[in-house]
């Protein structure tokens, strides 16, 4: 199973992205941009987990939520990297980004005891709206053109997450969600 972990948004934060996914497009001739539905922010990509290990994956994610309390983000602004001379378009956050930070530094300690290696990359909160992108102009323009209004991102839950197809179509699917902190689950 393809599995990561991450933060889902609601409707009102997916429908902002969305509506600043189309405007993007206007600035780019190509690009493989992310579906409504699975618009989500990745805390940690796990790749390829056999079956057996997701109750002690489970057990991890339990154990850092029950460690954390919620916390907000917002919407913040355009980013980009190149890669393969295309550009990989995302939206960053603000806001309480030193609990997030938190949260991935948790998480990494409880994945780490059930063996995964710690990520050698700094974590770098970002949520993936296009791939692959040919922009017709510079980031810079991109960034000046199209405005990221500062939507609340309500972070009270941790999700493993399953990258699977359905008939073709790639599906982000939650496998497991956890309340943080004192939330009634
Ligand atoms: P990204 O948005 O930073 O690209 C599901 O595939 C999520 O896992 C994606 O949002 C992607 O994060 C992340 N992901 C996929 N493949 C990855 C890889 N090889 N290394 C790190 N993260 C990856």
């Amino acid at each position: 199973m393809r599995l990561f972990i991450a933060l889902e948004l609601d409707e009102t934060v997916k429908d902002q992205l969305d509506h600043i996914s189309n405007e993007v497009k206007q600035f780019t001739s190509k690009g493989r941009f992310t579906n409504k539905e699975n618009l989500h922010l990745t805390i940690r990509f796990l790749g390829e987990v056999k079956a057996d290990s997701v109750d002690e994956l489970i057990k991890a994610i339990d154990c850092t939520a029950n460690q954390v309390q919620p916390f907000a983000l917002y919407l913040d602004s355009i980013g980009s990297f190149l890669k393969k001379q295309k550009h990989v378009i995302s939206v960053g956050v603000s806001g309480q980004t030193d609990k997030l930070a938190d949260l991935y530094k948790a998480l990494e300690t409880q994945l780490e005891g059930i063996g995964y290696q710690k990520e050698a990359r700094p974590f770098n909160p970002h949520i993936t709206l296009g791939r692959q992108v040919q922009l017709n102009g510079t980031v810079k323009d991109l960034q000046s053109e199209v405005t990221v209004s500062r939507t609340p991102i309500h972070v009270n839950q941790l999700s493993l997450m399953e990258s699977t197809r359905v008939e073709g179509k790639l599906v982000y699917r939650p496998i497991y969600q956890t309340l943080f902190k004192g939330l009634k689950r």
